[in-house]
């Protein structure tokens, strides 16, 4: 398997923005560093890299991201929306729903299984991680120029394939529903829900984001240990807030933003 799988998508995608421009690559370093050069010398608001396979796919914080060749989805969207730089954490919360319910679709016939979105930006099923997104920026002063959103989606990949510093903490859509998925079929319904929720996005503003991002999560009420700034935060979730911040209330009834890191429940 390789490059050939997404040889129709194009002439597929149901989008007028995502995919309007799409790079398919074998192989590169990243495909958020591949876009993110693009986006510098240029390239248009929707455009879309693939790969194949990535050699230094990206986690957040110098983190790595396990992209063997042939199984998994490795893609990364350029978006140039006209916000404050202070709220593109809320796109990487839309493209989470996003994310999260394309899953839960393609899933629904075959597993009744839950999809949950964990702080900020990880997709769990049954505990373990099958997708994750960075999100990267270049402001122009105190606006946004670029986004590039990064999605690594474990589609296909085995668990006796599964690199071993993840065995035990990944999962992927095959090994959940026993099921095989077509990475341009499963790209083609990822691309349409991004695009129908950043035009909402654009429209109604982060409301609709929060509410759903609040409802995947599963996190409202959960007691919750957040990583902020040098130490931890604990305390029951709220739920974000209207600038996608998590609100963790504490035992004294004060209520702390948690705006980076991560998240576990405790
Ligand atoms: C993320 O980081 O979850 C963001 C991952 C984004 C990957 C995409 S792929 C396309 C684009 N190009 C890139 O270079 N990156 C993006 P973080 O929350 O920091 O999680 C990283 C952690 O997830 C690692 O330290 C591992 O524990 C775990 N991990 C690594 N590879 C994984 C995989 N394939 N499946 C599940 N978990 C994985």
């Amino acid at each position: 398997m390789n490059t050939d799988d997404y040889s129709c998508l194009k002439a597929k995608l149901q989008t007028s923005l995502v995919g309007r421009e799409l790079m398919v690559y074998e192989r590169v370093l990243s495909t958020n560093k591949t876009a993110y050069d693009l986006a510098l010398s240029g390239a248009e608001d929707g455009t879309v890299i693939i790969a194949d396979s990535q050699s230094g796919g990206r986690g957040r914080r110098g983190r790595s991201w396990s992209s063997p060749a042939g199984v998994n989805l490795y893609t990364s969207i350029i978006l140039r929306p006209d916000i404050p730089s202070l709220m593109a954490p809320q796109l990487t919360l839309m493209s989470a729903v996003a994310l999260a319910e394309t899953v839960a679709l393609l899933l629904s016939g075959f597993v009744d299984i839950k999809v949950a979105i964990k702080w900020p930006n990880d997709i769990f099923l049954q505990d373990k991680k099958c997708a994750g997104i960075l999100t990267e920026m270049k402001s122009a002063g105190r606006d946004v120029e670029f986004v590039v959103i990064g999605i690594g989606l474990n589609l296909n990949l085995r668990k006796e394939s599964m690199d071993t510093s993840i065995t035990g903490l990944a999962s992927s859509l095959y090994i959940e529903s026993g099921h095989e998925f077509s990475r341009s079929e499963v790209a083609q319904s990822l691309y349409s829900a991004i695009e129908n929720w950043y035009k909402r996005y654009l429209d109604e503003g982060f409301s609709p984001v929060r509410e759903a991002w609040n409802r995947l999560s599963g996190i409202q009420g959960r007691h919750v240990r957040a990583a902020s700034g040098n130490g931890y935060e604990t305390g029951i979730a709220l739920g974000v807030d209207e600038e996608g911040a998590l609100l963790l209330e504490g035992d004294a009834g004060t209520v702390v933003r948690i705006t980076a890191g991560d998240a576990i429940f405790i």
